[in-house]
């Protein structure tokens, strides 16, 4: 096992740097035969290799330990912090006597263990700190790539991808060279991610073949993550006993068609004994799933749960399911219900090893929705909470679009109200997923700020109680090492707000959309309303937004638990930020902030716009203080930020003076 650093490949918050603390020092491992525990030896050795330090044999002086209290004996500084217990995949860590340790109960902790050292830099080898454990809040952190084999006419190589091609196909093949893979499987390793789904939830041909004769490329890309401890998914298609075993049917009842499952899933463990498991999309914007055989989706995931179940493994089947050829004359039909009408009456009629994995807003990864009903809706179901790292409606990658803070809200959400569970609660035995934002990118992710996201995104799913900015402090801080005062504070100045900058120039109130159709990037305000997709805002002279209520609108709002149900249905008492999302208002209705409707968007545009500005200044006082090339791709990017977010003031703005006839009343330019 070697340490993968990749030529040519930005090294986001893994520089050599950021282990100098830890690599100068003598480091003792005292680890098992595992894989896992060879990656921190080869981790460990590294680091002193490159500043200084040693690695140390057993008994001999240290100032790190790396341990498995099963593997040997502790140097005597630190027996006395064994307590208390790390947990799967924890970690405790403390120092006493001049001596740091990280203990662990298995491999992994040890690994992450390693990592949360890199994170604290000198700060590990200070003061004395009592014995602290470290443990995931999550069970399961993954990334799900949407990624292609062969390059889609329409969607390219990786769908919603704004990172180049894929880090593990490229022209309808594996790539050759799978270092890659592997330093992204560190990466993650280093925030606490712990399984990845390889390929595109729409599952076309070539990519249905994953599952059988193509199996060999799963293989060869879980060799790769298998050393940082991340299991391998892969997503397949629901109608695989037809595509690939000749049946007739794929209906999930039907015994031939278990059988072909049961086989299958057989061979995948036989060839991949660490296997994690099946992501579905089913029934969903043209994939097959068991609505055509009369079947629910209980009894779709259940056949593919019993599949796996005895090999370990774990279906990860989506609630993404809505109608989407609707007719926008029929304002009965609302997409947002729709998650909540499928799947809240089949609770408790899932597998153990079946996980409903649920977008965090009933839309689609808006810039602002309320959370999911269905999280609140199923506690007899495991659930994962699934989240967009890839900036499909939130900038795709040219905008400053620091995620965190949203994340943070949606995981501290109580759907009961104060003191009852939080969403990363009730996803704590199910899991948090989200889409990624890699690519064969020198810097990953296209934009290299995005890259924040990603880091963001693992921090969160093994402690959800961070503060995002802490954590944006932390990747500042390992990304950019040295780069002193004036960098990490302009950094932080221009990303913390920047999720709320977004949303300010773009669609108000929680209204969401009014992207172009298809690609989803810049504005059109009626781009969706007379299309089949259901998300319109419902515009006219007299006002705007959608009416969710139970009174007079489509019900939306009685999928909520108290307190929120009635706080939703409450013109009054509705938060602002999501009153278009579930109200049709006036445009001079007064907002809780004081100021009406439209007054708040001709602001909110004309503030947006203006800070999009004040980002791309405040990036100029980083010339030279940062590598150049990173700098002029941020810059590029600014420039396209500010650009766009002008283009997103002026044709919001335009469209609603047009619509409303009521000037703004600071008499600032609208066309
Ligand atoms: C993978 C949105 C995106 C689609 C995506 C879908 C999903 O609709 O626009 O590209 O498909 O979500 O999450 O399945």
């Amino acid at each position: 096992m070697t340490v993968p650093h990749v030529p040519g490949v930005h090294p986001a918050w893994l520089p050599p740097e950021a282990f100098r603390a830890a690599g100068a020092r003598r480091v003792l491992v005292l680890g098992d035969d595992s894989a896992l525990a060879a990656t921190v030896r080869a981790e460990v050795a590294d680091a002193c290799e490159r500043h200084g330090g040693a690695v140390a044999a057993p008994g001999e002086a240290c100032d790190l330990v790396l341990a498995l209290p099963s593997a040997g004996d502790l140097p005597p500084a630190v027996r006395a912090l064994r307590e208390p217990e790390p947990g799967a995949e924890g970690f405790v860590l403390g120092r006493a006597d001049g001596v740091t340790a990280v203990l662990a109960d298995d491999p992994a902790g040890l690994l992450y263990g390693w990592f949360e050292v890199a994170r604290l830099g000198e700060a590990a080898f200070g003061e004395a700190r009592p014995a602290t454990a470290h443990r995931p809040a999550l069970r399961r952190r993954m990334l799900d790539h949407w990624d292609n084999i062969d390059v889609h006419p329409v969607m390219g190589q990786v769908e919603r991808g704004y990172s180049g091609g894929s880090i593990f196909w490229r022209d309808g093949a594996l790539r050759t060279d799978l270092t890659r893979v592997r330093a992204y499987g560190r990466l993650l390793a280093a925030t606490g991610v712990n399984a990845v789904a390889i390929n595109n939830v729409n599952v076309h041909t070539a990519e249905a073949h994953l599952l059988t004769d193509r199996l060999g490329e799963v293989a060869a890309i879980a060799a790769e993550l298998r050393p940082y401890g991340i299991r391998v998914h892969l997503s397949v298609s629901f109608a695989s006993p037809i595509v690939l075993g000749g049946l007739d049917s794929a209906d999930p009842l039907d015994e031939a068609v278990r059988e072909w499952w049961a086989r299958t899933t057989e061979r995948v463990y036989e060839t991949i004994p660490d296997f994690g498991g099946y992501v579905v999309k089913a029934d969903s914007e043209g994939q097959p799933g068991p609505f055509a055989y009369g079947r629910s989706h209980a009894d779709g995931a259940n056949m593919l749960a019993d599949a796996l179940a005895p090999h370990g493994g774990v279906v990860y089947w989506r609630a993404f399911v809505y109608n989407h050829r609707q007719d926008w004359r029929d304002r009965t039909t609302d997409r947002a219900r729709a998650a909540h009408d499928h799947f809240a009456p089949l609770d408790g009629r899932f597998r153990e090893n079946a996980i409903l994995q649920v977008k965090y807003g009933p839309m689609d990864f808006q810039t602002r929705e309320p959370i999911s009903p269905v999280i609140g809706a199923m506690p007899a179901t495991r659930l994962a909470v699934e989240l967009q790292v890839t900036q499909e409606y939130t900038g795709q990658q040219r905008h400053v679009c620091y995620l965190g803070p949203m994340w943070s809200e949606v995981l501290g959400f109580r759907f009961r109200g104060p003191g009852e569970p939080t969403v990363a609660e009730v996803a704590a035995g199910g899991g948090l997923v989200a889409v990624s934002n890699v690519g064969d990118d020198p810097y990953w992710t296209g934009h290299p700020l995005a890259q924040a996201n990603l880091y963001a995104f693992g921090r969160l799913a093994w402690s959800p109680e961070l503060g995002p900015a802490a954590i944006l402090d932390e990747w500042i801080g390992l990304t950019f090492p040295g780069g002193g005062e004036l960098v990490r504070g302009t950094l932080h100045e221009m990303m913390d707000g920047s999720w709320e900058t977004y949303e300010r120039y773009t669609a108000p109130l929680g209204v969401g959309f009014m992207v172009r159709p298809g690609h989803h990037y810049g504005p059109d305000v009626d781009g969706y309303e007379y299309t089949p997709w259901g998300t319109y805002h419902f515009a006219d002279r007299d006002g705007v937004g959608v009416d969710r209520t139970r009174a007079t609108g489509t019900g939306y709002t009685g999928q909520y638990p108290e307190p929120w149900s009635q706080v939703y249905e409450s013109l009054a008492e509705c938060p602002d930020e999501l009153l278009l999302f579930f109200h049709h208002v006036p445009y001079e209705h007064v907002l809780r902030s004081g100021v009406t409707v439209v007054q708040h968007i001709y602001d909110t545009h004309f503030a947006g716009a203006e800070e999009a500005a004040g980002i791309r200044l405040a990036w100029e006082k980083l010339a030279g203080a940062v590598d150049p090339a990173l700098y002029a791709r941020v810059q590029e990017r600014l420039d396209e930020q500010v650009r766009c977010a002008e283009e997103w003031r002026d044709q919001v703005n335009a469209y609603f003076l047009r619509k409303s006839g009521v000037p703004d009343a600071r008499g600032r330019r609208i066309y």
